[in-house]
């Protein structure tokens, strides 16, 4: 279905979670008598839309006006023409969706090498393969394929370059991702110096390319691999460093990619014999078999 008949036929169920922080909400909803994740975020305003804010502002909309002395302030609505809520649907959307977006508490979790064979690997196996459809679409070209900065299409050693979800278009909050050709590296514990040219060419690709486009260099980017991540289908994230409180650039949760290199050239099956620490949500299905 195309994004406007989602939103029209969407029937509210209940909010996954608010965040007054982000202004960021996501609520659970049905739409044709399947379950369907939608979130609204507000965006910043938009540096050429700064200077008329002033006179942008509904005069008539204006409540809860406050003048106290030098001090005044309302609650008003801005008229400015653009855009003003970034808006993502999941749909149909799976539990799984519905318990990560859900808000939830985060717990710590060590993952041994043992522990990894017998509990962490038969979860991966047990993840239906439709679920990375989407990383697929983009590395057949059949999604996305007009965002896609980068193709390199050689089947050992190839990635794509193209935006992140979770970017909004600013460089300050730059946010792409790098996804392997490759579909057999799972994630960090596939990783052995076997992989070290592939590694090495996709960060000197992201700094070329982020330095081309975005015109930030490499000094001012964090290049990070997510363990556990949700798609286990190799990626790199490529985010700006300002943008400090990108969702999950937390310890727990990021492994920057310079650090990965260097463990594999120290030891080359680094990844099959270290235990990691993992953040993840409460909800999520490797906590109950892990705690
Ligand atoms: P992850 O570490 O597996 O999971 O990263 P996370 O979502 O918990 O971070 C997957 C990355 O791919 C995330 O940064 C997502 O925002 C991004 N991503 C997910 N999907 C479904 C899409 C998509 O359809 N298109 C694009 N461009 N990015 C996506």
């Amino acid at each position: 279905s195309s994004l406007k008949d989602i939103l029209s036929k969407f029937q509210f169920t209940r909010v996954l979670s608010n965040d007054s922080r982000t202004k960021l909400v996501y609520i659970l909803g049905q739409v044709d008598g399947q379950d369907c994740v939608v979130s609204f975020e507000k965006t910043q305003y938009e540096d050429k839309l700064i200077p008329a804010l002033a006179k942008s502002v509904n005069k008539d909309s204006m409540e809860d006006i406050v003048e106290n002395n030098i001090y005044g302030w309302c609650m008003a609505q801005v008229e400015s023409g653009e855009a003003d809520t970034r808006i993502k649907t999941i749909f149909p959307a799976t539990d799984v969706h519905i318990a990560k977006y859900e808000a939830q508490s985060r717990v710590m979790l060590v993952e041994t090498p043992e522990l990894y064979q017998k509990i962490t690997v038969p979860y991966i196996k047990s993840i239906p393969e439709k679920r990375t459809a989407w990383v697929h679409n983009i590395l057949g070209g059949s999604a996305e394929a007009d965002r896609v900065i980068y193709h390199d299409r050689d089947p050992d050693e190839g990635f794509v370059i193209l935006p992140d979800m979770k970017w909004d278009g600013c460089n300050e909050t730059l946010y792409w991702v790098a996804i392997s050709m490759r579909s057999d590296i799972l994630s960090l514990r596939s990783l052995t110096s076997q992989h070290l040219g592939f590694l090495k060419k996709l960060r000197d690709t992201s700094y070329r390319l982020v330095k081309e486009k975005a015109d930030l260099s490499p000094h001012q980017l964090r290049l990070f691999i997510h363990y556990q991540p949700s798609y286990y289908h190799f990626h790199v994230h490529i985010t700006a460093v300002a943008f400090s409180d990108a969702p999950g650039v937390v310890s727990g949760q990021a492994h920057l990619l310079d650090t990965v290199i260097d463990n594999i050239e120290l030891y080359a099956d680094y990844y099959q014999r270290a235990t990691i620490p993992f953040v993840i949500g409460e909800n999520h299905q490797l906590t109950s078999k892990f705690v």
